[in-house]
């Protein structure tokens, strides 16, 4: 039975793959930073909390990650370093913890990783890392793929592309197989509260209960891929199923604004956006990123990925488990 360890089990991205993998016949290790009161909602909410195997761990604390992948409890066969501080406005608040999350701790599970096949052979352990559209940050090109410019415009970018390259860093000096996925934005009903998707939608069904009256957001201008995050984790797992590692793009390629998002949210609640969203400037990031769109085609030729829902069924999709969520009953014309 093939066996996966993945930090950020219990993140959005890290449930999903955690269930792709379990699907896949997979034994599913998990790392959480404590156990007993670890947020586990996610896992719960797919019904696979009893089907993992959590383990206590940190991405900054070396000695916990040796612990886990050093093989004490059980031989890792891939590992998909997951764990971030992934909110990007936070990261600016907190720039120094950000880094030694998303850079060290990236870097603390290269090193276990190194240091385990460095007894059992160089492709004993197959590393996947989460890197991020947000490395290319400021760009003027129509479309961003593997060979585009890097310009990262948060100190979750900064510490993102630290790791990304930390990563080539490895695969170069020591053959690991070790890949980087650099994903854009991708969503989910089991989204964190405060990412732009999950709080428009939660909006629209507090709305609808009457237990919310507006929506304050930032700059409704700007423009983002959004795809489905189930259909992104399992472009993480082909990665790691190529004969050699490699770097890959995965995006939808069709860009829209959160202004477009509003307005389909709204509408599929039966409400027009204009009537409740308000901008506030205290929202805004210190220095966005304006315009970001991918361009997937390595992906889709090497890897045989491509997405499966459209952004306007994701959004209604997601406005649809918030209403369920809130106990609405829908509008039959909406529904
Ligand atoms: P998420 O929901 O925020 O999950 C992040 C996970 O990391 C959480 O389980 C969190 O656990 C864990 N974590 C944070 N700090 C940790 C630490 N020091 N040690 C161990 N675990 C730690 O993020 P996501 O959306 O699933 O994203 C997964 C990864 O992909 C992240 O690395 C993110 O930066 C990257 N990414 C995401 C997107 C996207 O659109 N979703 C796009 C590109 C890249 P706690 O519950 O303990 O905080
Ligand atoms: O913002 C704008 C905001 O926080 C999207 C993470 O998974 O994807 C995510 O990062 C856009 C930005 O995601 C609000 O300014 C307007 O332009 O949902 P978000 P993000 O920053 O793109 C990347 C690829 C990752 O790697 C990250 O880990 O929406 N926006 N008004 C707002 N965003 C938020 N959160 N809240 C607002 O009120």
């Amino acid at each position: 039975m093939p066996v996966a360890l993945i930090s950020g089990i219990n993140g959005q991205d890290g449930a999903y793959l955690s269930e792709f993998l379990l699907n896949n016949d997979y034994d599913v290790h998990g790392m959480v930073r404590r156990k007993a009161d670890s947020n586990i909602w996610r896992l719960e909410e797919l019904g696979i909390h009893d089907s993992v195997e959590l383990h206590i761990g940190d991405v900054t604390d070396s000695a916990s990650i040796g612990r886990i992948v050093s093989g004490l409890e059980f031989e890792p066969f891939e590992i998909y370093n997951l764990a971030a501080q992934s909110y990007v406005k936070a990261s600016f608040e907190t720039p120094v913890s950000t880094f030694q999350i998303n850079a060290n701790g990236a870097l603390n599970m290269l090193e276990a990783t190194r240091r385990v096949c460095a007894q059992r052979g160089k492709t004993w352990v197959k590393f996947y890392q989460a890197s991020t559209s947000e490395m290319f940050g400021l760009t003027d090109l129509i479309s961003q793929n593997e060979n585009t410019a890097f310009h990262p415009r948060s100190p979750y970018g900064v510490a993102k592309l630290a790791a990304h390259w930390a990563v080539i860093n490895y695969r170069e000096t020591y053959g690991l197989f070790a890949c980087s996925g650099i994903l854009f934005n991708h969503e989910s009903p089991l989204r964190g509260e405060e990412f732009v998707t999950r709080k428009i939608t939660a909006a629209v069904a507090r709305i609808c209960a009457g237990k919310q009256k507006n929506l304050s957001l930032g700059n409704i201008d700007a423009v983002r891929d959004w795809g489905f995050a189930g259909d992104y984790v399992k472009a993480m797992w082909l990665m790691l199923q190529l004969p050699e590692p490699d770097d890959f793009v995965v995006a939808t390629g069709q860009a829209h604004t959160v202004r477009e998002m509003c307005d389909i949210a709204f509408a599929h609640g039966g409400l027009d956006y204009k009537n409740y969203v308000t901008v506030d400037s205290s929202l805004f990031r210190p220095c966005e990123v304006p315009d970001l769109r991918g361009n997937s085609m390595k992906a889709r030729k090497i890897l045989g990925w491509s997405p499966s829902v459209e952004f306007k069924d994701l959004i209604t999709n997601m406005v649809d488990t918030e209403l369920k969520r809130e106990g609405v009953v829908q509008h039959a014309a909406s529904a």
